[in-house]
């Protein structure tokens, strides 16, 4: 059984591969675990770089993430990868501008699970706004950020507010959030932050995870 997208799960949004975890002293399955203690609402497995699992590895990788995930019927998202996500039976899929074209991508997973778009500016929420069968959209990076190489021009919280004013979907913030700055989020209409390195190399995610669901978006 699928979970069914929610505005909710997009709170305290989770977004991890295993080249995000740096500490020897842990692997991404116990970094999910704790973060799922913490209340995490939603989970995204980013594998990406030179680094990142394949194959096999990656497939028991996911199954083993998706199996934590439905522990605490949070849903299981997979990042740009159509056919990994069918395999596990993952709950929803995330797909960039640069990703597999978003009309095939809504239309092969129809019915199966839900979908995730980027999109850092207004033309791309614009045309976000003319597609049937979304489930939310991403935007940023609201702040600087270390996790993305290719990131997008920073938007800030102004540019998100102004995003989330003219978006169809509810949006997440990304990029650069951290426990200090996820405050200046509060009244941009967001529905919740997606964050990578502050849960990842948090020193204690339970604090990390109840900072970030304290914001009054
Ligand atoms: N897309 C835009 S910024 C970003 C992605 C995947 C990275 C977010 O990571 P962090 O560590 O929370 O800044
Ligand atoms: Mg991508």
């Amino acid at each position: 059984m699928t979970i069914k997208f929610k505005r909710s799960m997009l709170t305290a949004y989770f977004i991890s591969g295993t080249q995000d975890i740096k500490n020897p002293d842990k692997t991404l399955p116990i970094v999910l675990t704790e973060a799922l203690k913490a209340g995490i609402t939603a989970f995204q497995f980013r594998e990406k770089g030179p680094t990142a699992l394949t194959g096999e590895a990656k497939l028991a990788m996911a199954n083993r993430l998706k199996q934590l995930c439905a522990e605490y019927q949070v849903p299981f998202i997979i990042d740009d990868d159509v056919d990994l996500a069918q395999q596990v039976g993952a709950d929803g899929i995330h797909v960039g501008q640069k990703d597999q074209k978003i009309n095939q991508v809504i239309a092969a997973v129809a019915g199966e699970m839900f979908v995730g778009l980027s999109c850092s500016n207004l033309d791309q929420v614009e045309a976000a706004n003319r597609l049937t069968g979304l489930a939310y959209i991403g935007s940023g990076p609201v702040f600087p950020t270390q996790s993305k190489a290719d990131a997008d021009p920073v938007i800030g919280p102004r540019g998100l507010t102004e995003l989330v004013a003219h978006s169809n979907y509810p949006i997440v913030a990304i990029g650069g959030i951290t426990e200090a700055n996820v405050t200046e989020l509060a009244h941009t209409g967001a529905a919740g932050s997606s964050v990578i390195s502050v849960i990842a190399q948090s020193d204690n995610i339970e604090r990390t995870v109840s900072k970030l669901k304290q914001v009054n978006y």
